[in-house]
């Protein structure tokens, strides 16, 4: 360890947010519906056919009303920088028509002048678990190869809008879970288990193609952004010492690292061309797919960080805990959140040093945080919550990116999960809550939408103005 932690001077700071999170107004500004409106459990239930009022996401937060005064008080931290992603059922109401809806495109440019008004840097996913629902209905999602250009279409309306204002874009949200999650993150209609495996290596090579054309439109339309891919990072420790189960651990950990892999590289590595062939899937793969991989590559790699998992090659040891999107063999050597997923502070200093080891690319944390259960009460006459176990995860995760900063690893910033208080990705909660901010809303839809700041809202803009110096080890 060393003895003081020294973060770069120009380190991102900030906060991360989804557009289907936090915005609500579903059906305003000539919105199209998404994926978003028929998972109202999120994950944890089959989608329905259309809307239904028990879904929080249609409010969420109401950040498309309110986006000016939740901003401010991100600046009021010393934000550096926002992450937040575009709709793109906002700006392609379908996702198949030729030109973009207006209005759409003119909310995020109020967005951005209100980020530009606090000196914050705007960081934008293109596409964060919100496939235009009509995309996913006619065409079955990523699985069809048409979906590319309609996405391409989406990037370059906006490059060529925004490319002036925004530097960092990100291409897809934790592109490697469409493997666990296919409707919400490659918008597939077919039920995952009856989904085929070519179908959905296909989504993959899909997808990875579009995010490459994308990369490709950002040199010739924003030639000052940069593009980062979004991987979803899950560390796989092996239970044991037995090289089978370190052999199992790296087989399990290769299915998320591929895609760095191929983003980095612009080629699909050796072990995941065996792994397609030992489960017998044919990919078409034309050569121009080929040559548009190999030329746009990423400028950064960008990664979501909340737990580790183990893996072992026993069966009868194979006991599952619960992971961000997909599960993993449960540690015996860590505690989990009250949603049981572990936690794992060195765990981040380690995907740091691998992903810097294996791809010597800058590397952000764009996601990471507690989602836990909060209190509101009253202090001094105001209402707030005392979340000092938010502060302490935060405080030891970033001491450990503080230990990677020092092993010589580069990394561009730190944007934890949900600033403020949304609507949980995975079960669709309000309860389930990660921010500095938060929300009076409830599971049950009730709630005055006002804003509340809780204690880690001094903490972290404690930590933000002394760029580290207050984190304690
Ligand atoms: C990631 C997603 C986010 C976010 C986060 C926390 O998988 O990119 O959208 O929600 O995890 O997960 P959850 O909301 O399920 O607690």
């Amino acid at each position: 360890m060393t003895d003081s932690i020294t973060f770069p001077a120009d380190f991102l700071w900030g906060g991360a947010t989804a557009a289907n999170q936090i915005e609500g107004a579903y059906n305003e500004g000539g919105k199209g519906l998404s994926i978003q409106d028929v998972m109202p459990q999120g994950i944890t239930t089959p989608r329905t056919d259309g809307p239904t009022d028990d879904n929080l996401k249609q409010v969420a937060i109401d950040f498309y009303h309110r986006y000016a005064e939740d901003i401010a008080l991100f600046a009021e931290m010393g934000f550096k920088t926002f992450r937040f992603s575009i709709a793109w059922s906002r700006i392609f109401p379908l996702g198949d028509e030729a030109e973009p809806n207006e209005e759409g495109l003119a909310f995020y440019e109020r967005v951005l002048d209100e980020c530009e008004k606090h000196g914050i840097e705007p960081l934008v996913t293109i596409s964060h678990y919100e496939t235009p629902l009509h995309l996913t209905d006619t065409y079955d999602g990523w699985v069809n190869r048409e979906l590319i250009g309609f996405y391409e279409r989406y990037a370059r309306v906006l490059f060529a809008r925004y490319g002036a204002r925004v530097k960092y874009w990100l291409t897809f949200n934790e592109i490697n879970s469409v493997l666990h999650a296919p409707l919400l993150s490659g918008g597939i209609n077919t039920p995952k288990g009856q989904l085929t495996k070519t179908d959905l290596y296909q989504a993959v090579h899909n997808e990875l193609v579009a995010s490459a054309l994308a990369t490709k439109a950002a040199r010739e339309l924003a030639p000052n952004a940069q593009v980062g891919c979004m991987i979803l990072a899950m560390p796989v420790y092996p239970l044991s010492p037995s090289p089978d189960d370190m052999m199992a651990s790296l087989t399990t950990e290769r299915t998320n690292l591929a895609f760095g892999d191929i983003h980095v590289r612009g080629e699909y590595p050796g072990y995941y061309l065996r792994s397609l062939r030992d489960q017998g899937v044919d990919l078409v793969i034309t050569d121009d797919d080929r040559a548009v991989l190999k030329e746009n590559t990423v400028d950064f790699v960008s990664f979501s960080y909340y737990v580790s998992v183990a893996e072992t090659a026993d069966d009868s040891q194979r006991v599952m805990g619960e992971g961000n999107i997909f599960p993993g063999v449960r540690n015996p050597t860590l505690k989990a959140s009250e949603w049981g997923w572990q936690i794992d502070p060195v765990g981040l200093r380690i995907v740091l040093n691998q992903f810097w080891d294996r791809w010597q690319k800058p590397l952000f944390i764009v996601e990471n945080g507690l989602g836990a259960k909060d209190e509101l009460v009253e202090v001094d006459g105001r209402k707030t919550v005392i979340d000092d176990y938010r502060i302490a995860y935060l405080n030891d995760h970033l001491v450990q990116v503080g230990e990677a900063l020092t092993d010589g690893v580069d990394v561009m910033g730190f944007t934890p999960w949900g600033c403020i208080d949304l609507v949980s990705a995975s079960t669709a909660q309000m309860s389930k809550r990660y921010g500095f901010i938060y929300v009076d809303r409830n599971d049950d839809g009730s709630g005055t939408l006002d804003r509340y700041k809780k204690k880690s809202f001094d903490w972290y803009a404690e930590v933000i103005e002394s760029n580290g110096a207050s984190l304690t080890r």
